[in-house]
């Protein structure tokens, strides 16, 4: 292996050089400079890594599901036990705050090996009895063969390792990509597969830019499902390139959800989840509340009292303790984001932040102050564009109807935040909310068997629990017809 700085390949169990040779610029988020670098895979590499799937997958395929889950449990402890090191390398690529990748996504990494192992162990298919007919029916789930993971920056290990997980407990072998601006803790998991028993060949991890190494993936022949989580706009291009080669495809793509809070809420506890559903991981995850209706008694209050939050947190060099909000995770991602202040201007009122943020010691590091805008519509290009950054409006509404319009009014739909006391209006409004999840009193709760994922823009299909195994498999019927007349033997 090479140094930590050079970022290789994982083909077959080795770390391996790209065959072009080219790479690419590592960049801290924190500072600005370049720290190493990635290897920027092509078809090439791609082809390499198919090659070493295919051969692994007659061995893996039939592997007893119980040694299977052995090696994921093994991979899940070893994680564990290197969480700091994955830790300090999620922080440093990404610039998120190194308390949120050790106490949140990089354990959530191992909890989704633990999950996919025991689950698969648990799995089970169907039978149809064709009753009069003297056949029964019974539902083979295949694993499809190489199938390609392609996940993004904002949660790297956490969301890579959502969908490895299931995709070899359920026997495929894998062709996965992460995000060329997080390429690390990806890169660190061969190692650890490795050091967990998994057959060479079972996960292999290409590196390298979406339009180059992603784009070969899309395209290879082999590859029987693509799996893919990053912007609508990538998703629509995925959707459009494997299509007409009728793969299977998984997109869970961006979101802009509304965060509903109405008058009754416990005031204390939603004020609270609401700092985080707005400026958690500077605001870059899919199921942030960007968009932020309050009923019309407590607007006021709210705007204060949010605002006031939002200057207290700390903004700060990522590998500090007691920092709140990091760096965003790239230049053209800081220049997007804060090319939505000048339309902020046009389109509201900024309330607070607004501007980049000036770290001592870290001067050309990316980083924005928490940003609240008040607007007096939804029909703005902060309300209907995904901005994915430390950046929410905020917006009275008066009645349930009013709030309905408004919240759905959007051309995403991946989460809803909803705070209030009243069960009726819970489950009233929870029905009609065109949204994949919705939280109530709550946010980002984790329980692994509930289906994710989202209505229109936000993307196509589910992932979590059976969703995910019956993604990664494909159903086969066979039907045995029997002879259904008792034999009169002596
Ligand atoms: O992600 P991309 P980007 C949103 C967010 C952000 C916007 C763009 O609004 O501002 O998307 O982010 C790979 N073939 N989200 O451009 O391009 C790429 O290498 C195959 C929301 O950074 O979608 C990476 O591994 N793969 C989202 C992955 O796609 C390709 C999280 C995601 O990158 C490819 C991230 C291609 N042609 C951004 N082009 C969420 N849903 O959480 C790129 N990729």
């Amino acid at each position: 292996m090479m140094p930590d700085s050079t970022i290789l390949n994982f083909i077959n169990g080795h770390y391996v050089e790209p065959k072009s040779k080219q790479w690419i610029d590592n960049i801290c988020p924190a500072t600005g400079k370049v720290v190493g670098k990635i290897a920027n895979s092509n078809a090439e590499d791609v082809a390499a890594a198919c090659l070493a799937a295919e051969s692994a997958f007659e061995s893996w395929s039939e592997t007893p599901l119980e040694k299977r889950a052995h090696i994921m449990m093994k991979i899940a402890d070893l994680i564990d036990q290197q969480m700091e090191s994955l830790a300090v390398a999620e922080s440093q690529d990404g610039g998120k705050p190194i308390t949120r990748a050790r106490n949140i996504e990089v354990p959530r990494a191992a909890t989704n090996f633990r999950f996919f192992a025991s689950a698969i162990t648990q799995f089970s298919s169907e039978a149809h009895e064709s009753v009069g007919q003297n056949a029964i029916n019974i539902t083979l789930r295949q694993p499809l063969g190489t199938v390609s993971c392609i996940s993004p920056w904002n949660l790297p290990l956490y969301l890579f390792t959502w969908k490895v997980a299931p995709a070899i407990a359920t026997g495929n072998c894998v062709v996965a990509k992460p995000s060329e601006l997080t390429p690390r803790t990806a890169s660190m998991l061969g190692e650890i597969c490795n050091e967990a028993g998994l057959p060479p060949g079972v996960l292999n991890i290409i590196q390298g830019q979406g339009t180059t190494a992603g784009q070969a993936i899309l395209e290879h022949p082999n590859i029987k499902a693509v799996s893919f989580t990053g912007g609508t706009a990538t998703g629509e291009h995925v959707a459009r390139v494997v299509a007409p080669q009728f793969k299977k495809l998984s997109l869970e793509l961006g979101g802009k959800n509304p965060n509903i809070i109405f008058a009754d809420c416990n005031y204390q506890k939603m004020l609270a989840t609401t700092v985080q559903t707005s400026f958690a991981n500077q605001g870059q995850i899919c199921l942030c509340g960007s968009r932020i209706f309050v009923e019309q008694p407590i607007y006021e209050k709210f705007k204060t009292d949010l605002v006031t939050r939002a200057q207290s947190l700390k903004i700060g060099p990522p590998a500090l303790p007691d920092t709140d909000l990091g760096a965003v995770v790239s230049q053209p991602h800081f220049d997007k984001v804060l090319s939505y202040m000048d339309i902020a201007k046009q389109e509201g009122t900024i309330l607070c932040g607004g501007e980049p943020a000036v770290v001592p010691g870290h001067e050309n590091g990316f980083f924005i102050k928490p940003t609240v805008i008040e607007v007096s519509s939804n029909r703005c290009r902060l309300n209907q564009e995904e901005i994915f950054g430390p950046v929410v409006t905020v917006m009275p509404f008066k009645s349930e109807t009013e709030l309905l319009g408004l919240a759905n009014d959007v051309g995403f739909g991946l989460s809803a935040t909803l705070w209030t006391r009243d069960l009726d209006r819970t489950m009233r409004l929870s029905k009609k909310i065109d949204a994949g999840v919705v939280w109530v009193n709550s946010w980002l709760m984790r329980d692994l068997r509930t289906p994710f994922g989202g209505f229109k823009n936000s993307g196509v299909g589910r992932e979590g629990g059976l969703e995910s195994l019956r993604f990664f498999t494909e159903p086969k019927n066979v039907c045995i017809a029997f002879e259904n007349n008792l034999k009169n033997e002596p």
